[in-house]
């Protein structure tokens, strides 16, 4: 695989890894994107000091209201980060 593909398709099994726990298989319930935030994004995490800063992450990624995360709404989750990482790499490169 490219390193793009690979890296599609690490998104995937990182995402299913935690979704799988608990309840609905296909989707993040508060307690399963928790851990995978902390787990997987801990210099992320540092600054996601408390737990209302954390409910409220998961209210703005909630776009469908049903306290559950979905792969769609994980996706742009992981799309607003990865846009934030690019754009810090770029004002360093200045
Ligand atoms: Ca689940
Ligand atoms: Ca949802």
């Amino acid at each position: 695989m490219t390193d793009l593909e690979t890296s599609i398709a690490t998104i995937i099994s990182v995402f299913q890894k935690y979704s799988e726990r608990e309840g609905d298989k296909h989707k993040l319930k508060k307690s399963e994107l928790k851990d995978l935030l902390h787990d997987e994004l801990p210099d992320l995490m540092a600054h996601v000091k408390d737990q209302s800063a954390l409910d409220n992450l998961m209210e703005g990624l909630d776009a469908d209201g049903d306290s559950e995360c979905n792969f769609q709404e994980f996706m742009t989750f992981i799309s607003v980060v990865t846009v934030c990482c690019h754009e810090f790499f770029e004002h360093e490169e200045e």
